[in-house]
Order: structure tokens, then sequence, then C-alpha cells
């Protein structure tokens, strides 16, 4: 199965991806998955909201926009000693991963130095890092590259058509320019969407095409399932029949072959057979703990005993001089990037 990495694809294309029976669906996304990654593999990562609700903006499912009323409490800014303590407990867990989320519309100039000692901080703990903070300028992109960052979350969250009936104060254009400045940072870029929202399959397909036609394809896609939060107007959308979150995943895993694919928010009200059914289609991380942001996740034991009964390892990541990932789960060394070997990182042989 080839492992195309392209950036012209149409919008029919997505949709008779989508459209397929799901068996062959299954079938392409897992030959595009173990091509490309280790599919026993699976990347535990855990959320911190180090700046929580107050929020201005008004997407209509967060329940951290002020506007709506869902019982989230606004708080300041964590101190970064306090952060850096979740994170150690997070490395004690088996995270390798650790996402710090702040609900801002952007950050001020004065909040950088603060977010970057915490970003620092969870680096030097040998954490992967990333941060989610809403738009950022090209100098903000910058200072959060230089304090060691590795990955910017900002997702596109759903089609250019249907994005207006979910969010007016920004609109995606906004959100393009904001990845331009991450990348042009030399950041990776974590970006991704929201399903369940009332969309269509096209729109899903539109999503699917904005993402993977982005001037890079992004190195780490979250697909989140709508977590319906009383107080905010998308709660009482009609459930999503599952099997089309898993379909949303197969197709990101396939149009994006070389990209973290990211089980996200959802999995509480998610059963272990539906879960099951995301990693086989080639979703590949997940978020490990019980709290994403302001909502709930599936406890640790849970989580432990699903990935036990699986047979899947999680993939601690370390890096190499050369700067590849590196898995060193189940007490091997391995490549976490198993598409080239390279003789710098002595996985050649
Ligand atoms: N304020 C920043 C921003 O919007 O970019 C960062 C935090 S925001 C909570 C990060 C992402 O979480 C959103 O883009 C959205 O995709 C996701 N999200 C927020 N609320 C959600 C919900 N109720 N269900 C699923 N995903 C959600
Ligand atoms: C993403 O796409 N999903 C995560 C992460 N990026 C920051 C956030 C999910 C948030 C779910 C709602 C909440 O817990 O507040
Ligand atoms: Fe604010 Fe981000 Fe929530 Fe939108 S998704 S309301 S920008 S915290």
């Amino acid at each position: 199965m080839p492992s195309e990495t392209r950036h012209d694809w149409r919008r029919e294309e997505l949709l008779a991806l989508l459209d397929l029976p799901l068996p062959e669906l299954l079938f392409r996304a897992a030959s595009v998955h173990r091509a490309n990654f280790d599919p026993a593999e699976v990347q535990v990562s855990t959320l911190l909201s180090v700046k929580t609700g107050g929020c201005p903006e008004d997407c209509g499912y967060c329940p951290q926009a002020q506007r709506y009323h869902t019982g989230v409490d606004a708080t300041k800014l964590m101190d970064a000693a306090d952060v850096l303590e979740k994170a150690r407990q997070a490395k004690a867990a088996g995270a390798s991963r650790f996402c710090m989320g702040a609900a801002w519309r952007s950050p001020k100039d004065r909040d950088i130095p603060k977010v970057a000692e915490m970003i620092a901080g969870v680096k030097a703990l040998g954490l992967e890092t990333c941060a989610t903070l809403g738009m950022l300028s090209p100098a903000q992109a910058g200072a959060l590259k230089d304090a060691g960052l590795d990955y910017y979350n900002h997702n596109l969250d759903t089609a250019p058509e249907f994005y207006g009936e979910v969010i007016q104060t920004r609109d995606y254009q906004d959100r393009l320019d904001t990845l331009g400045h991450v990348r042009d940072a030399g950041l990776k870029t974590c970006c991704g969407g929201i399903v369940g929202m009332g969309e269509t399959r096209a729109q899903r397909a539109g999503l699917l095409q904005a993402l993977a036609n982005l001037p890079a394809h992004p190195d780490s896609v979250p697909i989140n399932r709508l977590v319906q939060v009383p107080g905010t107007p998308l709660a009482g959308t009609a459930e999503l029949d599952p099997f089309e979150f898993v379909r949303t995943i197969a197709v990101a895993r396939i149009t994006m072959p070389r990209s973290m694919v990211r089980l996200s928010a959802g999995r509480e009200a998610m059963s272990d057979e539906l879960q099951a059914l995301c990693i086989a289609a080639g979703a590949n991380s997940i978020f490990y703990g019980e709290k994403l942001l302001t909502t709930g996740n599936p406890d640790v034991e849970r989580d432990q005993a699903l990935f036990a009964r699986l047979g899947l390892r999680p993939m601690p990541l370390v890096h190499c001089e050369s700067g590849h990932g590196i898995a060193t789960g189940a007490g091997a060394t391995v490549h976490a990037d198993i598409l080239e070997p390279s003789p710098a990182c002595g996985r050649a042989a």
C-alpha cells in the first residue's frame, strides 16, 4: 500500500474514501499505518489546563468560553512550579508527551516568559512538549520555539464552509495564519478538528481536505469527538454514528500517512471496542489521565487494562543526537519513526 505524501487532495477523493465499505477502509488505513509506524505502539500524552475558562471567544463547543454558562470557573495562569509538579506526575504515570492548554484568544506578550519557563521545565524532564494558547504572532511563535517547545496545537476544527456555524469571533484564515507562523518558527504543527458537531460527511471530507492540503502535513492530527457540555450552543446536537468517527480517523491516516493521528476528546463516552476500532484504523496516540482540559477522560486503570487487552505498548519518547524520536517501550530501544532507518542514530542494523 503506497503511503503517498500528497497535498492536492480533491474533495471527491476524500468523500470516496469516507464512503468505502468499512472493512475496505480499515484495511487501507491499517496498511498505511503499518507501513509507517509500529501498529502495536500508542503514544501516551497528558494534558494540563494551565489557564482555565473566561475565554472571550465564542467557539460553540467550548466549555471555557466566558459567554456560555457551563460551570467552569476562570483561573489565572498557573505558576511554573505547579505545572512542573503535574508534568513529573504525568511522566511517572508513563506519559511521554505533555500538552499545556490556555483558554486565550491569543497570549499577551507579558504571558510569554511565564509560559516559556513552563515549557523549558517540562522539556528538561525529558518530555515532549506541546502548547495550545490560541492565535500567535510570529515573534511569540519564535519565543516558544526558543524555550524548547516541540509542537504547537491549533486546530482547523471543521470544514471551511461549516466553520462559521460554530465560531464567529475569528475566521479560518486567522487559524491558517497562526499555523503559518508556527511552521515558520520551526515548530511542529499539531492540527486537527472535531467531529460530531452536526456537520455532514461531505464536511468531514472538507476538514480532512483542509488538513491534508496544508503546505506541510500537520506532524500531529488530533481528531476529537464533540464532548457535549451543557450550556454550550452545541449541547444537544444529534449524536454522530460512532462508525463515522472511525471512518474520519481512517481517512486521516490514509491522507496524512506519517503524522501522529491522535484519538483525542470523547474517549470517556466510547466503549473499549470503539476505541479498538479507532486504533485499528490508524490512531496512534491517546490522552491519558482522568481529565482533558476541563472535561473527563477514562481512568488510568481503564486505559491500562485496555492496553493489556489489545496488546498495545506505550511509546515513550527520547531523542537521539539527530533529533529522531526513539521509543523505549517494553525495555527495548527502537525508533518511533520507523520509516527510514538512520545510520546516524545507530538504528541501521
Ligand atoms: N484556546 C486555544 C484555542 O482555541 O486554540 C487552546 C485551547 S482549545 C480548548 C483546543 C481545542 O480543544 C479546540 O480547538 C477544540 O478542537 C478542542 N475542544 C474544545 N472543546 C471541545 C469539546 N467540547 N469537545 C471536543 N473538542 C473540544
Ligand atoms: C485537541 O485537539 N484536543 C485537546 C487538545 N487539542 C488541547 C483538547 C480537548 C478539550 C476537550 C474539552 C475540555 O476538556 O475542556
Ligand atoms: Fe477559547 Fe479556545 Fe475554548 Fe475557543 S476553544 S472558547 S479559543 S478556549
